[in-house]
């Protein structure tokens, strides 16, 4: 195993061949997400954004859970007795790093389901890119077990994978799944047996990071953004996004493609990407 990257009380992150695994490091109260977790994740989003060392970032939990929701005590009842500043600033780093960054991340982000996962943990799963689970991992929207409704932007990243028919049975009833009928509802990409899910992952990843990151950004970021948008305006800023690729790209990877495929034919985009390798980087 690789030196931990970083060093948080709270978040575990290694960082091997291009991936970075960013796992929940609080097994003992099985990854339940505290402020302070919350400020760690945080910052080590916005660290691993920048660092070169990371193609691929994996969130994933150590030890039994992915993770069991909020912190019903660090995020709940101690920040309920604290000044109303508190909460929301307790509030705002919580969303900040569980979907507004994760969902505009510059780089390809991949769910490892591991364990354990609890309502407010279905928004950083939904917020990553892909998922992969363990089959036998426990899902649930617990909430209305407990009392509350589920809130943050549980229901809405629910509503964001999900038909509304499951969304609401789980909602309601509070039953939980397991990572089999999470595949079958389309909350992950796919549901495999525990001993392979590692592998699993790396497969998925390795697919990913050697891909150009500049097409990979405009890619990912306009799938996202332009779904809210209608016809009109998503025809001109995925143009505009195409043209800013080819402008950022340093590769020139479109070039290098149709060079490739019409002049040399050395290659079919069909079936594998261009040859970065044979590519010089501008500088
Ligand atoms: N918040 C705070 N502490 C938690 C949480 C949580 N969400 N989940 C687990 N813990 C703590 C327990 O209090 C316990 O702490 P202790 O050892 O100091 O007493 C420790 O983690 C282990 O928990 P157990 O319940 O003993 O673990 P077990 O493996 O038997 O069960 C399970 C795991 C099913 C995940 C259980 O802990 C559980 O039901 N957790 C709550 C899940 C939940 O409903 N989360 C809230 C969702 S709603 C939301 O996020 C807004
Ligand atoms: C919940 C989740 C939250 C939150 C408040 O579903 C409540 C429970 C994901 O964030 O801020």
């Amino acid at each position: 195993m690789p030196e931990p990257a970083y060093h948080y009380e709270n978040v575990l992150v290694e960082i091997s061949d291009g991936i970075a695994w960013v796992a929940f490091n609080r097994p003992d109260k099985r990854n339940a997400m505290s402020p302070s977790l919350n400020e760690d994740m945080r910052s080590t989003l916005i660290e691993l954004e920048g660092d070169d060392r990371a193609q691929v970032v994996v969130l994933t939990g150590v030890g039994e859970a992915f993770s069991a929701g909020m912190d019903l005590q660090e995020y709940f009842r101690d920040v309920d007795k604290a000044h109303p500043s508190v909460q929301i600033h307790v509030r705002r780093v919580n969303a900040e790093w569980q979907w507004k960054h994760l969902m505009d991340y510059s780089k390809p982000t991949i769910a490892m389901v591991n364990g354990w996962c609890f309502g407010g943990a279905f928004v950083p799963l939904v917020s990553c890119d892909l998922a992969i689970t363990a089959d036998d991992a426990i899902f649930g929207l617990s909430e209305i077990n407990w009392g509350i409704p589920p809130g943050g932007v549980v229901s809405r990243a629910l509503a964001e994978t999900v038909p509304s028919r499951d969304a609401l049975y789980y909602i309601m009833t509070g039953r939980t799944f397991d990572g089999t009928a999470a595949e079958k509802m389309r909350l992950v990409n796919t549901a495999v047996p525990r001993a392979q899910l590692r592998d699993a992952v790396i497969e998925l990843a390795n697919g990913l990071k050697d891909k150009n990151p500049v097409v990979m950004r405009a890619a990912k970021i306009g799938f996202r953004k332009s779904r809210l948008m209608p016809w009109e305006l998503a025809d001109d800023y995925l143009y505009a996004k195409l043209e800013q690729s080819q402008f950022l790209d340093r590769e020139h990877g479109r070039q290098a493609g149709l060079e490739q495929f019409l002049d040399e034919k050395s290659y079919r985009p069909g079936l594998d990407a261009y040859d970065r390798e044979n590519n010089p980087i501008e500088s």
